[in-house]
């Protein structure tokens, strides 16, 4: 063929959790085109305008793609070789002074969305053993994660609306129609969401903006920021005092609940009615009506997770879904179940360990580890303060906590006091112009992707796998080599050591743990495929609807799913309800003790008086995070970092549109473009986060012509939920002021 003949090719877009198929035009070793691919039976040709930015990234000069090595101060081009065997020097000396726990490891959101590093970060976190992990899981869904594995006894085990079969959607604090979904991987909500209406069902959105997704609603009910946990203790306490509460077929498989009318009572619409700012006969309403639903889910995200009580809301959520029957029920809420890699679909069903938090405590702020993580927000003190288990070696994997976490200045700080920092990463930015070592990813057409985590959090069951579009540089490895070379240094293996003789050494002791005197035949039939297709390949024909190593011949294989290029479906959502549990009762836990415990910390709180001004964060379309503003597909256009201010703050604070203003919080500020709106409910004002690239030594050109302020700065990074060590993003009081 010749070279500039053009090829179609499929791949899951790696941007958002949506995971869209999208159809490429390869030419000459370049992509020309990025379409919906409209025979994927998951997302149906959807698409949104970050996959077009997927060649912006591919062809960005910023990106890295060759390693970097501070010399006298500076970042410098070296080869591979030179970069591990800085490591390798550096490293071992300080893990042989401090133990393990001076090695700090964070994980950023696109770990997730690569196969080879959520599948290897996952191994050398294990493998090194510190106590010193974060991710940006405790700046984002911690809360719902802690809520289910306490309800259903694993983390993962988190029930998704069932869209295309519900009647009735109410959605709190999140924004899908932007967003394209979040733990609940849905491309195509706003279709889907149309679908709903046309059909006779309603939508119900609580969020303190009228968001795109609120505007498609039957109905928007602004909640002041921080309260939903008290409006949804409110509809609890309604349908228990009213007699509406109705188990169905869940009945047996519920404990707690005697306990929770109780645990409920004082929340009544009344007492809580000034707290979410919305009136009491409102509330009742809701309860009511989403009682009388034929078929409802509610559905809660981000504004419900990044709050003090972000726990409690999110497993109010599922409080919700379970006392109306709608848990586990067609048109309710339900678990997906996912072809590999879930847990609730391995081991015994039906029962469990449960999930266990708090096996140990961070050092400086003694807050609780939940699913084997300390909070983001105790990294830069667990980095400044002396004394054993200090963090003195740092390896951040695609992650930007200087702009993503609240005060990355000190966290900035923080940075520049480790003896060793490596970052896995593919620009220089905010965080890694602190490193000493960066090492450069592939771009995500370089390389094959299955979604490891999305597909148990999927509007249907489907397998899908995409093959790498385009060659993959010479001499430059990929991620899971990277992280496992990496993993070998810690262990004093040595930077040298062959990664695939390595890689097959572990896979060879995971395997013989697993399927005892079959190891070998299985370790045969996987054969010699790169390290992460071979345990994709170990997840599918062991997991749900494997061929079982041949057991099942019209079963899953990796094979089977290269050979399908738009996918697999398997078909709508089925109950699994006793399946699923995985708690050490076998019910689900509808009163955990630790929550319970939570409802005296939320009834003391309930009549904290409301700040004047409180903040709140935004997503757009054509930004994502801290890290795709350096792409010009998504860069141009009107300048998207505004402060949205209700007219009515405005007039009282003396504030114009298109004026500049200074936002002010916990003794730090910035400044942004003043957007006048009653898209925002009084009381609130909406920024944006992921913005603020005017910090030195970042080498974002794009994304530096205008850099936007920094949400995150004004932010406290010890304010969090205390039983998730989730950071609260949401509802902090500032101060707004004529700049
Ligand atoms: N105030 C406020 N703060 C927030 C949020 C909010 O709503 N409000 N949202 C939070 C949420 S939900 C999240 S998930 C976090 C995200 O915060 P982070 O985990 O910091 O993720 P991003 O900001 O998306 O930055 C992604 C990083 O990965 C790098 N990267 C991109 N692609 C690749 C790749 O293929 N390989 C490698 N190795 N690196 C890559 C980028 O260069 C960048 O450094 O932000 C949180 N911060
Ligand atoms: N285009 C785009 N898409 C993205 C991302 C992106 O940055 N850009 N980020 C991706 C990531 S990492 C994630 S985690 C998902 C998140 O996806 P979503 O969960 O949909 O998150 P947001 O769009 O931030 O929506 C949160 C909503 O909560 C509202 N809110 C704030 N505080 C409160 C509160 O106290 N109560 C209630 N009820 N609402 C509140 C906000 O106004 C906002 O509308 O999006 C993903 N998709
Ligand atoms: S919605 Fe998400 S997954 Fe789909 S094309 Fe856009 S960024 Fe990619
Ligand atoms: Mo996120």
């Amino acid at each position: 063929m010749p070279p500039s003949a053009e090829t179609l090719a499929y791949r899951i877009c790696p941007l958002c959790e949506a995971c869209c198929g999208l159809e490429l035009t390869v030419s000459g070793g370049a992509v020309t085109a990025v379409r919906g691919d409209d025979a994927d039976p998951f997302s149906q040709g959807h698409l949104c305008p970050k996959a077009v930015a997927l060649r912006d990234l591919h062809e960005d000069p910023d990106r890295l793609r060759q390693p970097l090595l501070r010399r006298g101060g500076v970042l410098e081009p070296c080869t591979w070789d030179e970069a591990f065997a800085e490591i390798e020097r550096r490293l071992p000396p300080i893990l042989a002074a401090g133990g393990r726990d001076a090695l700090g490891l964070v994980a950023g959101n696109p770990v997730v969305h690569k196969m080879g590093l959520l599948l290897y970060f996952a191994r050398l976190a294990r493998a090194v053993g510190t106590r010193n992990i974060y991710s940006a899981a405790t700046l984002d869904q911690m809360p719902k994660q802690l809520s289910s594995g306490l309800l259903f006894g694993h983390w993962l085990s988190v029930p998704v609306p069932d869209i295309e079969r519900t009647g009735y959607l109410l959605v709190l604090g999140a924004n899908p129609v932007v967003s394209n979904g979040s733990m609940w991987t849905v491309p195509g909500f706003e279709r889907k969401a149309r679908a709903l209406r046309a059909r006779g069902g309603k939508l119900v959105v609580v969020d303190p903006r009228r968001t795109e997704t609120a505007a498609l609603a039957d109905r928007h009910l602004p909640i002041r920021p921080g309260a939903d946990a008290f409006l949804l203790l409110a509809m609890a306490q309604v349908l228990l005092a009213e007699g509406r509460v109705r188990l169905g077929r869940l009945a047996e498989h519920v404990a707690g609940l005697p306990g929770l009318a109780d645990a409920v009572a004082p929340f009544t619409p009344e007492r809580v009615a000034g707290r979410c700012g919305i009136g009491a006969g409102q509330i009742r309403d809701l309860a009511r009506e989403l009682a009388s639903a034929e078929r409802a889910a509610v559905y809660g995200r981000m504004g419900t997770c990044t709050q003090e009580y972000g726990t409690l809301a999110s497993w109010l959520v599922d409080v919700l879904n379970v006392l109306t029957g709608n848990l586990d029920e067609p048109g309710g809420a339900m678990f997906p179940r996912a072809p590999a890699f879930a847990a609730n679909t391995q081991s015994r069903p039906g029962q469990g360990k449960g999930v266990a938090v708090g096996r140990r405590r961070s050092r400086v702020s003694g807050a609780p580890e939940v699913m084997g993580e300390l909070p983001l927000g105790c990294l830069a003190e667990e980095i400044e303060t002396p004394g054993q288990g200090q963090v003195r070696a740092l390896l951040t994997v695609a992650t930007n906590p200087v702009l993503s976490a609240p005060n990355g200045a000190r966290l900035a700080r923080a940075l520049d006091g480790l003896e060793l920092m490596v970052s896995v990463d593919v620009y220089v930015n905010e965080t890694t112009r602190h490193a000493h070592v960066v090492l450069p990813g592939l771009s995500p057409l370089e390389e094959p992707h299955y979604d490891v985590a999305f597909p148990q959090l999927a509007w249907r069951n489907a397998a899908r796998m995409s093959p790498a579009v385009l060659p993959r540089p010479a001499g430059q490895p990929a991620e899971w080599e990277i992280l496992l070379r990496l993993q070998a240094i810690c262990l004093g293996l040595g930077a040298g050591i062959d990664a695939a003789a390595y890689d097959a050494e572990l896979l060879a002791e995971e395997v013989g743990r697993a399927a005892g005197p079959q190891a070998p035949a299985v370790l045969q039939a996987l054969g010699g495929r790169p390290g992460p297709e071979r345990l994709l390949d170990l997840g599918l024909r062991t997991g749900p609807y494997g061929d079982g190593f041949g057991k099942v011949p019209a079963g899953l294989s990796l094979a089977r799913l290269a050979a399908a290029p738009h996918g697999i479906d398997l078909g709508p959502l089925q109950p699994r309800i006793p399946e699923v549990l995985r708690t050490a009762s076998g019910k689900i836990e509808l009163l955990p003790d630790m929550l319970r415990a939570d409802l005296f910390r939320a009834a003391a709180d309930l009549d904290r008086p409301v700040p004047a001004l409180v903040v709140v964060g935004r997503r757009q379309l054509r930004s994502n995070n801290s890290w795709m503003h350096n792409l010009p597909v998504l860069a141009k256009g009107p300048f998207r970092c505004t402060a949205l201010v209700h007219p009515s703050d405005a007039a009282r604070l003396g504030l114009r549109d298109g004026a500049r203003a200074r936002l002010a919080a916990n003794g730090r500020s910035v400044e942004a473009e003043v957007q006048v709106s009653d898209e925002v409910m009084p009381g609130v004002v909406s920024l944006p986060h992921g913005w603020g690239h005017d910090l030195p030594g970042a080498r974002l050109r794009v994304a530096a012509e205008r850099p936007g302020a920094n949400l995150n700065a004004l932010l406290d990074e010890g304010l969090r939920d205390p039983l998730s060590g989730n950071a609260v993003l949401s509802g902090v009081a500032v101060e707004l002021t004529p700049a």
